[in-house]
């Protein structure tokens, strides 16, 4: 029987607000579950749900791993969908040019039918959480509502969930609503029931925002940012409007710290498109003696200015939701090794003996598996044992190289900025941007190569800037001039902008760089460059290393790498920049004049190295 207002209001906890509750009444009207049930966010409860999870077969407990399941999903339901995720603003211009828009009005019209009875037969699930530290400043709360108890285990891990988050929004703190459904009733509107799946889900999906009313709204997907809505949702999307409106920034970055020989500490935000090693570099064992990362956060960072006019950042994620084919002992040890319990998995594969494999966890895959589809797999078949996007979820601590200071509410003072891509030619391992505008402009123009699991032709360029080409919640361009404003408040308190690139090959091919731990040589070379301890050379991308300041002692690097690495050709860099002023056009009159002055720099650069 679908649940009534009466029984939603005696049930709900005392410390649900009167607003919270009418809201959860409201849509549970609408979407029709035959239970409400308030997450408290204990471990009693995780214990009863992931019970709940193996009975009904969705989740297969791993025998080696304790606390830790394997769920597979439907093959159709992999994946964000960007062509599915919508941005709903009074105006269509206020979406921009890089977002699907719909007119707010018109999609809830769309939206109402298809929520309407969408839980029949199943539970209501309320989850208070707050994306960063418990009453941070920074920090912002929200609420979710599902009909996944996979999405509520998961959102145990990746946010701060329950009781807690629950008294601040009932003592009157701002919150976003957040709905979700996977779509798939168990009983229709003549009460006919059916049997649930694996993995529910609906052919239909919408991912949706309301910046102006900041709320979210998504049906039909049970995987990662379709579903976990504090995530690229909030997290992202609503939040990067706003930052916008109250002058901070939401950001797609990673933060570490990194420690130097000398005990000096500095903190990093780095942005980079997918597939560049987001996770691996945040979790980096430097090569060189004496240099120490932690890890603050792998994929997010809200950032804002502190009492002493610096920029601070707060992870506002609680744990990881990585993409497991690639992570190894020799890529990322301390992913692998926190790994090791209560750790959900998606979408890899089941070995006999009950743990899981990736492609690429050792070298020698296990002579038999049962692949991501549920299907016997040897080494013969031909086809991935585990999908290229599945996952693991881990919580944020589990990772011995966690930052202490990952939870401290004013969050760490950011002293470099990276902007990175996966680039075979043209960019150099690293440059040092002229000023904050300049680094702007970097960030704006960063693309990445297409490789295989993306769409486009492989090797092609994907413009990604600020790697926010599908989570910035507003225009693009008007979030450039945003990152513009934030720059002029900070003065020179503004952290330094670099670019990286760890892809360089050479001409066959070869990578030019090792990456990985070595990467710390790149980094130790910004922070001589902030501390004013080494020159560098003007360049056309920014300031390089003078020769021998990049420490690569026992590199081994062959003769040539050098030149190689930090090559910059006029002729390659006007093909750029004619790419880059063909892409701003897309964006019409609202980029920032700021930016074709940029470009205009970077063209008088490459005319003068041309003279040279
Ligand atoms: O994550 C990577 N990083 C960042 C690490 C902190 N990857 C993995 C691919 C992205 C998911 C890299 N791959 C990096 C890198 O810096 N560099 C490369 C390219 C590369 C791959 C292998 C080797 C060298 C470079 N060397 C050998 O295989 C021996
Ligand atoms: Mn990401």
């Amino acid at each position: 029987m679908t649940v009534d207002a009466t029984e939603i209001q005696q049930g709900a906890p005392a410390a649900a607000s009167a607003d919270l509750v009418e809201w959860v009444t409201t849509v549970a009207e609408l979407t029709k579950p035959d239970a409400v049930y308030w997450c408290d966010g204990s471990e009693e409860e995780r214990d009863r749900l992931r019970a709940e999870a193996v009975a009904s077969g969705q989740f297969i407990p791993l025998e080696k791993r304790p606390g830790s399941f394997l769920v597979r999903s439907d093959p159709a339901d992999v994946a964000r969908v960007e062509s599915r995720t919508f941005i709903c603003s009074e105006k269509e211009e206020d979406a921009g040019p890089t977002n699907n828009w719909a007119d707010p009005a018109e999609m809830k019209a769309t939206l109402m039918p298809l929520f309407d009875g969408s839980m029949r037969g199943r539970t209501l699930y309320v989850i208070p959480f707050s994306m960063g530290p418990l009453g941070g400043n920074i920090s912002r709360l929200g609420v979710e509502l599902t009909d996944s108890i996979y999405v509520v285990l998961n959102m145990r891990i990746m946010t701060r969930m329950g009781a807690e988050a629950l008294k601040l929004i009932g003592e009157g703190q701002y919150w976003v609503p957040a709905v979700h459904t996977v779509g798939y009733p168990l009983v229709d509107a003549d009460g006919n029931r059916r049997d649930d799946v694996t993995w529910p889900c609906n052919e239909e999906k919408y991912i949706t925002h309301f910046p102006e009313t900041r709320e979210i709204w998504s049906y039909g997907s049970g995987y990662g940012g379709n579903a976990l809505l504090g995530k690229k949702c909030y997290a992202l999307r609503i939040a990067s409007v706003l930052a916008r409106d109250e002058g901070w920034l939401a950001e797609h970055m990673l933060i570490l710290k990194i420690t130097g020989p000398d005990g000096r500490v500095y903190h990093l935000t780095a942005a980079f498109p997918s597939a560049c090693g987001k996770t691996n570099l945040a979790m980096l064992r430097p090569t060189i003696p004496g240099w120490k990362v932690e890890t603050v956060g792998d994929d997010i960072a809200w950032m804002r200015q502190g009492e002493d006019g610096r920029l601070y950042a707060i992870n506002p994620e609680a744990g990881f939701f990585g993409v497991a084919p690639g992570t190894s002992l020799d890529t990322n040890p301390t992913a692998l090794e926190a790994l090791d319990h209560d750790t959900i998995f998606t979408n890899v594969a089941l070995t006999d003996d009950g743990d899981v494999w990736w492609e690429g966890m050792t070298k020698e895959p296990p002579a038999h598996l049962i692949d991501w589809r549920g299907n016997d797999w040897t080494p013969e078949s031909g086809v991935p044992s585990s999908h290229p996007n599945s996952r693991f979820t881990v919580r944020a601590d589990q990772a011995a190289s966690i930052s202490p200071e990952w939870e401290d509410p004013t969050g760490v003072p950011i002293d470099v900025i990276l902007f990175g891509g996966r680039r075979a030619s043209n960019v150099p391992l690293i440059s040092e941007s002229y000023d904050w505008n300049h680094g702007v402009f970097v960030g704006a123009t960063v693309s990445s190569e297409q490789t295989a699991a993306a769409e486009g032709a492989v090797g092609s360029l994907r413009r990604d800037p600020f790697a926010m080409l599908p989570f910035c919640g507003y225009n693009m361009a008007d979030y450039w001039a945003h990152w513009f404003r934030v720059g002029e408040k900070l003065g020179d308190k503004a952290p330094h902008i670099f670019q990286v690139n760890w892809f360089r090959k050479d001409s066959e091919g070869n990578w030019l760089w090792p990456g990985f731990g070595d990467n710390a040589r790149a980094i130790e070379w910004a922070l001589r460059r902030i501390n004013g301890e080494v020159e560098a050379v003007d360049a056309i991308s920014g300031r390089i290393p003078v020769e021998g300041d990049l420490n690569t002692e026992g590199l081994d690097l062959p003769e040539g790498t050098y030149e190689k690495l930090f090559a910059l050709d006029p002729e390659a860099w006007s093909v750029e920049a004619d790419l880059t002023e063909e892409y701003f056009a897309k964006f019409g009159d609202k980029v920032p004049a700021e930016l074709h002055t940029q470009l205009e720099q970077l063209r008088a650069r490459i005319a003068a190295a041309r003279e040279a």
